[in-house]
């Protein structure tokens, strides 16, 4: 496979990284550097008009969102949290699942009036308990929200949850299942139009791998 223009991916290190590389690897598109040990944060690939830019999970959206990068792969927690401006998410690549769960101890009542709810994913969370009609008060964190029920900062949290091992390590449980979360491939608007014939040679490609 060749490439008519040049095309910049925006991927995060990590089990982003990780689970695209085969999708990557079945567009033909294979990086030189591993990011996990190099310190560059722009990796090349067997395609000199492909490059990649290695940077945090959350601002791949905002990468995108700018045209810093023509496509980006992304959690959809992320882009729930982003608001999605600017982009395109044509396609689910079904890596990276897990779910967005309100989680707290055991018994913790949920009806309670103003609860307190930590959480990274603000948005996610406010939208999820004003569509039950209820109002509560959410407290941002930028980590380690398992700790905050335990401390008393807060009487739930909202989180993601994958095998559950870090909610069970810490005293919780799962209360109310928000939604399922994999990650979603998210394409500027512009290079859309300008990089029409290149990011849908791209596109394409990926569906075909995570279809097989
Ligand atoms: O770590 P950093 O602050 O740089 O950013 P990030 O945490 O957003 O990045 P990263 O690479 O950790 O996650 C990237 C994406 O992977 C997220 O946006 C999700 O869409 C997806 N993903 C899938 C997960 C998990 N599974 C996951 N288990 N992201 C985070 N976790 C965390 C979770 O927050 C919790 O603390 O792992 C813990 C729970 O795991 P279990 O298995 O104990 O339930
Ligand atoms: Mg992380």
């Amino acid at each position: 496979m060749t490439f008519d223009t040049p095309i910049t991916i925006a991927l995060s290190k990590g089990r982003i990284f990780k689970q695209t590389l085969p999708l990557l690897a079945h567009a033909g598109i294979e990086p030189l550097d591993d990011p996990e040990t190099s310190r560059k944060l722009i990796l090349d690939t067997n395609h000199p008009q492909v490059k990649l830019v290695i940077i945090r999970a959350s601002d791949v959206p905002t990468y995108v969102q700018w045209g810093a990068a023509d496509i980006g792969v992304a959690g959809k927690d992320v882009l729930l949290e982003h608001g999605g401006d600017g982009l395109y998410e044509p396609l689910d690549l079904k890596i990276a699942c897990c779910a967005l769960w309100v989680a707290g101890q055991p018994g913790a009542d949920l009806k309670r009036r103003r609860l307190r709810i930590a959480t990274k994913y603000v948005r996610s969370a406010q939208q999820h308990f004003a569509a039950k009609g209820q109002q509560v008060e959410i407290i941002k964190l930028y980590g380690s929200m398992e700790l905050a029920p335990i401390v008393g900062l807060s009487d739930l949290i909202v989180d993601l949850v994958e095998s559950g091992n870090t909610l069970k390590a810490n005293g919780l449980v799962k209360l109310e299942h928000i939604c399922d979360i994999s990650s979603r491939l998210v394409v500027n608007k512009a290079s859309w139009k300008m990089k029409h014939g290149t990011v849908i040679q791209v596109l394409e490609a990926l569906r075909e791998a995570v279809e097989n």
